[in-house]
């Protein structure tokens, strides 16, 4: 995408429902897809309100007004069941900000959209696990999303990406991004793309297992990073799952896995000092207790035993997606240093390594929080 000017950000900034006097606007937060802003208003004698203001990326999300008509209707949804439970529904899940128009997306003159959200305050959204707690209760929060959405209209959610997590798809693409090799670049990654073309069997295990019918599609998040979920600044409690742009039918144990490989990894996601990289087993039993007590019984047994494969399939797909945009020419993830994507993606493959090691130990941990 373009980078934004900023006409294009006052022109935005014009067509949504603010009050008060703009005092500062600025880049936010860590996302690879969107471009995020943090908009300060005063208003009057009352103080100072936070928004935030999105481009949508549309090379990223061909349909952004589908992309919207999901997140209000999950969002409208969880505002009900977060009443009835006595929450907060302006903390504990997202609130669209109109247009002008009344519309929830300003589509600007030069064809982007455009989306705004109240700002989640005395909360904060962690690109690495600080304190062990806070991964847990990241857990319980998206586990209890998954389970607040179990009876969401699955059918009326459009699929904002197609094949999304469809693994073995991925490892199509990543072939031919091989075999095309537009940027010259395989040569140099050799190792790194035999480490997929051995692992095809990773690619193939969920999908081989939905086709046959052997799995339930349930409503998830598909995006399960730690920095998609607000923590409560003084409670430490999970408040608030954010970027729902990938809201669609899913497996439960991609929810998992997403989160895992984020995560529990011992380094950043970019980390380039691989020996630094490691999947905590500690980290990984405290997401396992409050991801399965988050779903409150909602798993199958069968999903259950499927954890420790969630992990590994999602490190795996995401490397293997760094990867593949390395090759394309880093067009999908936003970087910020020459070669950005193959670092991210050494990272998941150092990831998986360990995963193959340690699994074993993913296995029995999860056999202990299972309800057998
Ligand atoms: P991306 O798809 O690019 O990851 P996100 O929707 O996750 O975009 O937003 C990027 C970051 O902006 C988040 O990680 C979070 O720190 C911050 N953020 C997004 N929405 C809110 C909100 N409503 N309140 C507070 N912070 C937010
Ligand atoms: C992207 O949007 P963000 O930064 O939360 C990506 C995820 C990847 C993740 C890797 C829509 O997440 O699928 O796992 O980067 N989101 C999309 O960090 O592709
Ligand atoms: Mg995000």
């Amino acid at each position: 995408m373009e980078l934004v000017t900023q006409k294009q950000m006052s022109e935005a900034i014009a067509n949504f429902r603010y009050e008060g006097v703009l005092v500062k606007e600025g880049p936010y937060g860590s996302g690879h897809i969107n471009d995020t802003y943090l908009l300060v208003f005063n208003i009057a004698e009352m103080g100072q309100i936070k928004v935030i203001l999105q481009r949508m990326n549309k090379d990223v999300f061909s349909d952004p007004v589908s992309l919207m008509e999901n997140i209000t209707g999950v969002t409208s949804y969880l505002r009900e069941r977060i009443i009835e439970n006595g929450g907060d529904p302006e903390r504990e899940t997202l609130n669209v900000i109109p247009a002008v128009d009344g519309k929830t997306y300003y589509k600007d003159s030069c064809g982007d959209y455009w989306r705004s959200y109240k700002f989640i305050t005395d909360s904060t959204s962690y690109d690495q696990v600080e304190k062990p707690e806070d991964f847990y209760e990241s857990a319980v929060a998206f586990g209890n999303f998954q389970r607040l959405l179990a009876d969401y209209p699955a059918e009326t959610l459009h699929e904002t990406i197609k094949g999304f997590h469809d693994t073995k798809a991925r490892f199509a693409v990543f072939k031919k991004a091989v075999e095309e090799d537009v940027m010259g670049r395989a040569a140099s990654v050799q190792k790194e793309i035999q480490f997929v073309l051995e692992r095809e069997e990773i690619a193939d295990y969920f999908s081989d297992l939905l086709a046959k019918g052997e799995l339930p599609l349930r409503v998830t998040h598909n995006d399960t990073k730690l920095n998609n979920i607000m923590i409560d600044d003084k409670t430490g409690k999970g408040i608030c799952v954010i970027d729902l742009d990938t809201v669609m039918p899913g497996l439960a144990m991609n929810d998992f896995g997403d989160s895992i490989r984020f995560g529990a990894s011992t380094a950043a996601e970019d980390e380039v000092d691989l020996s630094k990289v490691s999947c905590s087993m500690e980290l990984f039993e405290l997401y396992t207790k409050g991801f399965i007590e988050g779903c409150a019984g909602k798993l199958t047994e069968k999903e259950i035993q499927l954890l420790p494969m969630g992990a590994k399939t999602m490190t795996f797909e995401c490397g293997m997606r760094f990867l593949t945009d390395y090759l394309q020419g880093d067009t999908y993830f936003k970087i910020h240093r020459e070669g950005h994507n193959l670092d991210r993606c050494r990272t998941q493959f150092k990831l998986v390594e360990d995963m193959e090691q340690k699994w074993y130990t993913m296995k029995e941990i999860v056999n202990k929080y299972s309800n057998k």
